[in-house]
C-alpha cells in the first residue's frame, strides 16, 4: 500500500466506487473487466465499496426530451447526474475517496457537485479540482456551438450557467457549486472562443499543452498544486482525451499534440503524493469507437485509463 497518508480522508483505505455508463457505453465495464477493480484492492489494499452495478439510469430517462436553450437531452443528463451527485455524496460523506467511472464528462456535474456537497459539511471547506483535458467543458448553453451538455459541465458546477427549471440542473445550489478560483485545468488544447473569453475574465488558471511544452510537466504540477496551496482537497476530473490520441484513440473528441502516457501517469502520481486526493473521475473512454485491427486502439485506451487510476491511487514505479 502507499506510504502517503491522506489528509483529509476519514477512512484513507476505503474506496467508493461508482460506475455509470450514460453516453460512453462500454467503458466501465470494460475498465473493471479489464482488471482494474481487483488491482486496486489486491495490489493497492483497499477496501472497495460497490454495488457491483454499471448504472445506466434508464428508469431516468424522459419519453421525450426536447433541446432546452440549444442542449441537448437535458431532462436526461439532469436526471443521472442528480442521482449520480447523490451517490457520490453518500461515498464522500462517509470519508472515503470515491472513483467514478463514466461516461461522458457531462457526469461530472454529478460527481463533483457530490464531493463539493460532502467536503463542506463534513470538513468544512471548498475542495479545489485538477480538470485534465484537452477541452475546457466551460460553455454556456448560450456559448455552445454543439449543445453538447459534456462541453458545459464547468460552467454549470461553478455557477456561470444558471437554469431555475429544477429538472434542468435547477437542483445544483449552493452547496454544491465550486469556486472558479479553485480550479485548474491541464492539458488544454482545443478550447472554444466564447471559453477562452470566459477563462480570461474570471482569471482561471490554466495550462495548455503549449505550458506543458514550455516549461515541463514536472515544472506545471509544481504550478498547478502551488495555485490550490497544501490544504486543500483535491477532485481529480481526468478526461482521457487529454492524452495523445496516438496512445488513447477510443474517444468521442480526439485533439492531436496530447499528453504522452507518462505525463498523463506523472499528473495522478502527483495528486497522489499530495494526500489531498478525496476523488477522481475517469471519462470520456468509448471502447466501441476506435475500429482499429483486433481492437487494438480501444485495448490500449482501456489500458491508459487503468494506469491513470492506479497512479492516482498510489501505485508507485519503486
Ligand atoms: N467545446 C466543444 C467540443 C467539446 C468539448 N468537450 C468535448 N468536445 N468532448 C463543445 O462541444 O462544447
Ligand atoms: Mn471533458
Ligand atoms: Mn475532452
Amino acid at each position: 500500500t502507499s506510504m502517503v497518508q491522506p489528509k483529509f480522508l476519514s477512512k484513507p483505505d476505503q474506496l467508493g466506487v461508482v460506475a455509470c455508463k450514460p453516453g460512453v457505453d462500454a467503458a466501465p465495464s470494460a475498465l473493471i473487466e479489464s482488471g482494474l477493480l481487483s488491482q486496486l484492492r489486491n495490489e493497492l489494499g483497499y477496501k472497495i465499496h460497490h454495488d457491483d452495478t454499471i448504472h445506466s439510469y434508464k428508469e431516468l430517462m424522459p419519453a421525450s426530451d426536447p433541446d432546452v436553450r440549444g442542449m441537448k437531452n437535458p431532462l436526461a443528463v439532469s436526471a443521472v447526474t442528480k442521482k449520480l451527485s447523490e451517490q457520490v455524496y453518500e461515498q464522500a460523506k462517509e470519508g472515503r475517496c470515491v472513483l467514478t467511472l463514466g461516461g461522458d464528462h457531462s457526469i461530472a456535474i454529478g460527481t463533483v457537485s457530490g464531493t463539493a456537497k460532502a467536503i463542506r459539511e463534513r470538513l468544512g471547506r471548498e475542495m479545489a479540482v485538477i480538470w485534465v483535458d484537452a477541452h475546457a467543458d466551460i460553455n454556456t448553453p448560450e456559448t455552445s456551438d454543439s449543445g453538447n451538455i459534456h462541453g458545459m459541465p464547468v460552467a454549470f458546477l461553478t455557477g456561470l450557467a444558471k437554469e431555475t427549471r429544477e429538472d434542468v440542473f435547477g437542483w445544483l445550489k449552493d452547496e454544491h457549486m465550486l469556486s472558479l478560483k479553485k480550479l485548474v485545468y491541464i492539458g488544454l488544447r482545443d478550447v472554444d472562443r466564447g471559453e477562452k473569453q470566459i477563462l480570461r475574465e474570471n482569471g482561471v488558471r490554466a495550462f495548455s499543452m503549449h505550458d506543458i511544452d514550455r516549461f515541463g510537466i514536472g515544472r506545471v504540477m509544481e504550478m498547478a498544486l502551488g495555485h490550490i496551496g497544501n490544504d486543500t482537497p483535491i477532485h481529480l476530473s481526468f478526461d482521457v482525451d487529454a492524452l495523445d490520441p496516438m496512445v488513447a484513440p477510443s474517444t468521442g473528441t480526439p485533439v492531436r499534440g496530447g499528453l504522452t502516457l507518462r505525463e498523463g501517469d506523472y499528473i495522478a502520481e502527483c495528486v497522489h503524493e499530495t494526500g489531498s486526493l478525496i476523488a477522481m473521475d475517469l471519462v470520456e473512454v468509448n471502447p466501441t469507437l476506435e475500429p482499429g485491427i483486433n481492437d487494438i486502439g480501444a485495448h490500449e485506451t482501456v489500458r491508459a485509463g487503468c494506469s491513470l487510476v492506479r497512479c492516482a491511487l498510489g501505485e508507485s514505479l519503486l
